[in-house]
This record gives C-alpha cells, structure tokens and sequence, in this order.
C-alpha cells in the first residue's frame, strides 16, 4: 500500500502574512478560510499551517504559551474547526505545525518552573547551576548569544537553544513526554491530518552538558543536541503513542542533520516519522558555513547535496520533503534564479528542478507565482527576532550599517515572511489596515496571485502543471534517481528511471547560453520515443540529443 503522502503536495501557509479579514494588519484563520478554493485550484492536497497558538509572538508562534488555543488575534477555536470542515470538504488535508523542542517562557509550565527550585514542573525544563560564577558551559543560541538565561530568583540558568524567550523542554521527564504526546492527540481528535515538528531532532541533549570545543564541528554545542542520544527512541514513543492511531502524515524539521539519521527517522519498518526536512541544499550559499554573509550559491555542491540525499535516501528507504521556500529561507527566486529579467524563466526553472525528485514537494505561500526578497532599505522594515539580533550582533563587528543592511536583505527570513500579493490593490489585497504588521514587499504591482491566474504562461500554471504531472506519472514518486553531466558548471540534469519508463530532466541555472548534449552513457535514451512533459520556452526542441539551451532553459521529457 502506497501511503497517500508520497503523492501529495503540501502548501505551506505563514497565517500572520497570508490574508487580513480583520483590518488588524496580520493574517487570520477567516482569511486562509476565503483562498482555499486558490488553493486547491493550484491542485496541492495538503495545507501545512505554521503555528497559530496562544504565543507572545517573539518569534511569530513559535514560542508557544498554550498548547490548546489560538492566539486571538488569528480568530477563535471556532474559526479553526470551521476551517478544517471547509478544507475537508475539498479534499484539502491540514498538519498543525507543532513546537516541542520548547515553550515561550510566558507558558504556564514555566511560570511555575521558574517559581522555585523545586517547584512540581521545574523538571519539565532544562536548569543548570552556574560554573565558576557563569553559563553551565559554552553552547551557543542559533540566535545567537549564549543558550543559556540566568534566572536570578533561583540562581540557576536555564537552556534555550533560540531565544531566551524560548526555555528547552526536558524531554528526560517523561511525565512532561505524556503531557506533549496527550496534546498531540488533542487535535488528532479535532480531525487535523499530522504535524510538521519543529527542530524535532534536537530535543535529545547529551545530559553531561559538556562544554564544545569546537575541534570536530563549530563549538556552539550542537553536536551535543543534535540527532541526540535518545531522539530516536523519544519520536518512535511519540509514534507508538499517538501517530500509530490515526492515518497521518508527520514530517520532522531536522537542524543539521545526517543522512544516516534521516534513514532512521523516516524508514517505514522503524514507526518514527513519515519523512525529514534538511537543510543541506540551502547552506551552499553560507560561505564556510556562516548564514550572516554574502556569497554567490555554489552551484556544483547543490547539485552534489541534492544528488547524494536523492540516491542514499531511496537506497535507505526513507524519504525526503522536497522544498526551496519555507517562513525561514529568502525567497527562491532571488537567491539561486534572477529576480529582475528572467523572473518567470528562472523561477520555473527552479520548480522544474525541484518536482521531478523523488519525495513530497512543498510550496511555500507566494512561491508559486515567484515572490521575491522585499530589500527593504532600513532595519526598521523588518521584524524577525533571528534577524534583529543579527543586525545589533554585526552591528559590534564595526561593519557599516549598508554593509549590514545588504547582507540582512539576502539573508533575514521576513525575506519569506511579507504580505501575500493578492493583487494590485493597496497592500497587495492582503489588509484593508492603514500598514500591514510587515511592510509589503515593492514590487506586487506585478507580482501578485490575480496577474498570474489572468496569464496562462504564468509561473503559477507551471507549478499547477507540475502537480498534475506527479498525480499523472508514478515514476516520479518511485522511479530511482541518476545524476547526468556531473561536472557541468551550469546544467542540473537528472534521469528518474522506472523500468523501461525515463524523464529526463534538464535546467541550465544560468543566464549563459549552453549546450545538452546526451552523455554516452545514457546514448540508449535517444532511441526512446521523447514526449516533452513541460519547458518554461514554448519552443524548446522534441530531440533530446543536442539541445541549445537559453538562459535559464529548462526542460523534462518522458522516454519510452
Ligand atoms: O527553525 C529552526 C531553525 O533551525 C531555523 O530557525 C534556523 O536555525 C534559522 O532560520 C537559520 O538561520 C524552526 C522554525 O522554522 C523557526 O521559524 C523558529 O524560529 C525556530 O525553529 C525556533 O522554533
């Protein structure tokens, strides 16, 4: 039996930017209610709905203060059960986006944690008494500063491994673990269809909390939380638990990952989740592995990276999330295609690219009619927690302040996170507010939803194209993977192969003209009768042997 996520396609919704109904300037849980026929008119199947729980907002929800309710500005638990009806009723599945790893420190559980040393929920959060006066040891916030908050009432510190409004849950406890895995079933009892988990794979730490020391991976402690000692064992419990006992679909966000480990986590007979989120693919524009600084994305490692998860993960028998956009990533377009002349080629392109790879691809709001990256000229334009610390942390560098702004416009994730461009209208259609929480990004004259439903060669129908390619041909859920031209420096080519069944696949990444030219070892293809499937050129050509290809060309064919 094919489990029916391996065909799906998932939309993923940012509820604060998605669309107003309220005049507050945020999105709500009423506005995803009205776009749901878009959505399923683009033919994805599942909705994947960042948090939308009480939280504070310091890091737009995913700082959680209560478990079982919606944050009120997103609309009531009314609003969302009326949602879910609505989105079952045309055939749109919903996973709840869910936060694990930690809670806001607004959280209940906190509030009495914090209270005393040993206060009933104390150990449902990670405590550590100073060491010599200072931090229990050396880790690193991926928000940068310390992962560890001094709490001066109790004299101990306490972890977070993002910001210090963010304290670690201690997944040791295992009453703590039944309370999280009883919430879980909570909303499978509403009717929800699975959860994205969020950094799942770093709620296992090393209980000796060493200090790093930076000899085998950067000394910011990840490699001691990291696929941790017991995070195996605690996702199979949450399996065995919860997910077994209803048909779901889990996908787990795993920070600085392995392969290794994501065979593990996402292979069938091992009852942990249904497949992973890396990140690998978009760190080949982090020059020595820094985010917070410029460098063009280097092309041969992506095509390695994609290359290698694609062929260990279907020997592995686990099985990938396919995604370039998310809340956290710049958009797409701008960051490994053109977002000025070739706009709509290279965003196509980069589609094509990525939904002929094996395993369930995810669009990202905005992505399928090529949103792009804001600029915004000041930092007073943007928002993101992770981004605003970054801008003070590069700010005590020396750096000058354009030098900082222009690395923050490539870099911040309110690069994913402006209104939706609905239309032309004023803020795009997305609030009929005074200003939007976020400012919209300039250019939504052009780019916005109603200009590409007005134009068939839109970027939009060739996302819809793509997915009824993946509904229409199951060698592209379960036809294994070939890497052609390997030292290619511009053209990302694959085969998918299925018996006596191919689709060659072809993007040039660039703007220079090139040449395809069928490598020997797959000579045997051109004696396959060719149907072009889908090319953002109209006139791109039939035969596969030789083909000159255009700036951003990009072209699949299936081979009989
Ligand atoms: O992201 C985890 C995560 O690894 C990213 O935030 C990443 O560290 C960062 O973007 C790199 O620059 C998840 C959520 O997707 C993110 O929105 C949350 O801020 C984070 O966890 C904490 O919950």
């Amino acid at each position: 039996m094919q489990e029916w996520w391996r065909k799906a396609v998932v939309y993923q919704i940012y509820p604060k930017s998605f669309n107003d109904t309220t005049g507050n300037g945020m999105g709500d849980i009423k506005g995803i209610m009205n776009k749901l026929d878009y959505i399923r008119m683009l033919g994805t199947d599942v909705i994947w709905l960042t948090p939308i729980y009480a939280s504070p907002q310091r890091d737009n929800g995913y700082d959680i203060s209560d478990y079982f309710s919606i944050h009120p500005p997103f609309g009531s638990m009314e609003d969302f059960d009326e949602l879910l009806n609505e989105a079952h009723k045309r055939n749109l599945k919903i996973i709840m986006d869910i936060v694990v790893n930690h809670t806001s420190t607004d959280h209940a559980w906190f509030q009495e944690a914090k209270c005393s040393i040993n206060n009933p929920y104390r150990n449902y959060y990670i405590w550590k008494d100073p060491v010599n006066g200072r931090e229990p040891n050396n880790w690193q916030s991926k928000f940068g500063g310390s992962a560890w908050e001094f709490d001066s009432h109790t004299g101990q510190y306490y972890l977070h491994l993002f910001d210090k409004t963010q304290a670690d849950l201690n997944w040791e406890n295992p009453e703590l673990r039944q309370k999280l895995y009883d919430m879980m079933d909570f909303w499978f009892q509403k009717g929800v269809d699975g959860f994205r988990l969020d950094v799942i794979n770093l709620i296992s730490k090393n209980q000796d909390f060493p200090d790093d020391d930076g000899l085998v991976s950067p000394g910011d402690g990840r490699k001691f939380y990291t696929d941790g000692p017991r995070v195996h064992e605690f996702i199979h419990e949450m399996n065995t638990q919860v997910f077994s006992k209803h048909d779901s679909m889990t996908v787990g966000e795993m920070s600085s990952t392995t392969i290794d480990d994501c065979i593990k986590y996402t292979r069938p007979d091992r009852n942990e989740l249904d497949m992973t989120f890396n990140f690998h693919h978009l760190k080949v524009d982090y020059p020595n592995g820094e985010k917070w600084a410029l460098a063009d994305f280097d092309f041969m490692e992506l095509k390695k990276v994609l290359s290698t998860w694609q062929r260990e993960m279907h020997e592995g028998g686990g099985w990938n999330a396919l995604f370039w956009c998310n809340h956290d990533q710049p958009r797409i377009v701008s960051r490994f295609g053109d977002d000025g002349e070739y706009h709509s080629t290279s965003a196509k392109m980069l589609a094509t690219a990525l939904h002929f790879l094996q395993g369930t691809p995810y669009i990202y709001q905005g992505e399928e009619f090529g949103m792009t990256n804001p600029a915004f000229e000041t930092i007073d334009d943007y928002r993101d927690v992770e981004t605003l610390n970054y801008y003070d942390h590069l700010s005590e560098t020396g750096k000058s302040d354009q030098k900082i702004m222009g690395i923050i416009q490539e870099k911040s994730r309110d690069n994913s996170r402006t209104p939706m461009q609905w239309n032309q209208s004023k803020n795009a259609g997305f609030t009929d507010a005074p200003q939007p929480w976020i400012p919209v990004a300039p250019n939504y004259h052009v780019v916005n939803a109603e200009t590409a439903l007005n134009d068939e060669n839109s970027i939009f129908y060739h996302y819809k194209k793509l997915i009824e390619l993946r509904k229409t041909y199951d060698i592209i859920t379960i036809g294994d993977y070939e890497l052609l031209l390997e030292e290619h420096p511009q053209l990302f080519c694959y085969v998918r192969n299925r018996e006596k069944e191919h689709i060659l696949v072809i993007n040039n990444f660039y703007k220079q003209e090139t040449i395809f030219s069928l490598p020997a070892s797959h000579a045997f293809l051109a004696d396959k009768q060719a149907n072009r499937l889908l090319s953002n050129y109209k006139d791109t050509a039939n035969s596969i042997e030789e083909i000159q290809l255009r700036p951003y060309e990009s072209v699949a064919y299936l081979l009989r």
